[in-house]
């Protein structure tokens, strides 16, 4: 199939499911066209399969917001005129679903047809989409797709229950991975970074306001008072001023490091003992598959789609947002001893591989079949 993929090329998760998807596709002989407003980041290395597809916005003075929507377009209905896609599949309703329906609808003006599959991702429902400015478009949009699909059991149900959705949506889990997303031999890394034999702890995320990033800090505050341990924070958003000066005042400086955006995550997830996300909202929360894929247990907030991938009790433990006391007792229940952590990190790895790149992957395939497929006969 030849494919085109819109996302944000950021290191937020929606393009990294976005180009991980792509780049796998790719491997297997689909032919894929990247759309994106600069080159995403975990587009790393060269396929023959791949094509990059740069959209640039005008900066004409006019112009207080620039009109990226309009330039995304443009370029949507060129590489699908020119590369003959056959299928466009966007990532992150907003406003891709809206482009997305858009270009459609000036490609059938010129006698092209091309079905178009909308993956809600999170806060593009959860948040952001249900604010009065968004909601009519992202509905609309929705219901004007081809093909609608959600990471999650809970998206899909949020999105039924926040919008007025007529359209079937397919949950198709986010994935992973194994082979780049497993415990690597760092040994040489953990002793420089936990010369004593600290636990360590991890965060990583883009530092929004939705990640509660002082809850991170305040779950190791406890810990460390009961056993020796280290957090490591990566990643960078607003937050993260915040978050320092909190370390700063519970005088945790020492043992917390703030390692900004990371690339080889895989490396540093590989010496960890424990993934802390207290998020107020996680569709998936894609960040802790990537943790318990190298051996890591989880402690989340139970909110969103978490239950369906950190089992409760097995993998780590879910808290209600915001229970700080709660998270601290069950993280220091996994850390106290050897063999419950053991436990805990095989569990870890095992549901993991529920999330195995190569079982998601076909669902993709027969999906964007089954959606080109009912386009035709319906077009
Ligand atoms: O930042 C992004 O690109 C997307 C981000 C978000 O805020 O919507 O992440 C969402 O999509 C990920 C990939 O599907 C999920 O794993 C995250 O749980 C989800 N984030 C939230 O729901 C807050």
């Amino acid at each position: 199939m030849k494919i085109g993929i819109v996302c944000y090329p950021t290191f937020g998760g929606s393009g990294v499911v976005a180009t991980e998807l792509g780049k796998a596709l790719a491997a297997k002989g689909h032919r894929i066209h990247f759309i994106t407003y600069s080159q995403p980041v975990r587009l790393d290395s060269f396929s023959e399969n791949i094509s990059y597809h740069e959209v640039s916005v005008s900066n004409y003075p006019l112009f207080e917001y620039a009109p990226y929507e309009s330039a995304l377009t443009s370029m949507l209905v060129d590489v699908a005129m020119h590369e003959g896609l056959d299928v466009l599949h966007v990532h992150y309703a907003i406003p891709h679903a809206s482009v997305a329906y858009l270009a459609k609808q000036i490609l059938i003006s010129k006698g092209i047809y091309i079905p178009v599959i909308t993956t809600l991702h999170g806060t593009d429902i959860t948040l952001v989409g249900r604010d009065n400015s968004y909601e009519p478009v992202v509905t609309f949009a929705i219901n004007q797709s081809d093909g609608v699909t959600a990471v999650s059991e809970s998206l899909k149900r949020e999105t039924y229950a926040n919008f007025e959705i007529t359209k079937h949506i397919e949950v198709i889990h986010n994935f992973i991975d194994l082979k780049r997303f497993s415990k690597k031999p760092k040994d040489h890394f953990k002793r420089a970074i936990a010369p004593g034999g600290e636990r360590l702890l991890v965060h990583t995320s883009n530092f929004r306001k939705v990640k509660r990033v002082n809850d991170v800090i305040q779950v190791f505050a406890r810990i460390h008072k009961r056993i020796p341990s280290r957090l490591l924070m990566i990643g960078d958003g607003d937050e993260r001023a915040g978050a320092e000066k909190l370390c700063r005042e519970l005088q945790l400086c020492d043992d917390v490091r703030f390692l900004g955006k990371q690339d080889a995550i895989e490396e540093i997830l590989s010496v960890c003992d424990l993934f802390i996300m207290p998020s107020e909202t996680e569709s998936f929360g894609l960040a802790a598959l990537e943790a318990m894929a190298c051996q890591v247990p989880v402690i989340s907030s139970n909110t969103g789609g978490m239950p369906e991938l950190n089992l409760d009790g097995v993998t780590g433990f879910t808290s209600n947002v915001g229970d700080i006391e709660d998270m601290a007792e069950k993280a220091y229940h996994i850390l106290k001893d050897d063999q419950t952590l053991n436990v805990f990190k095989q569990n870890a790895l095992k549901r993991a591989s529920d999330f195995d790149i190569n079982v998601i992957l076909p669902r993709y395939e027969n999906y964007y079949q089954s959606v080109i497929q009912n386009f035709t006969v319906a077009s």
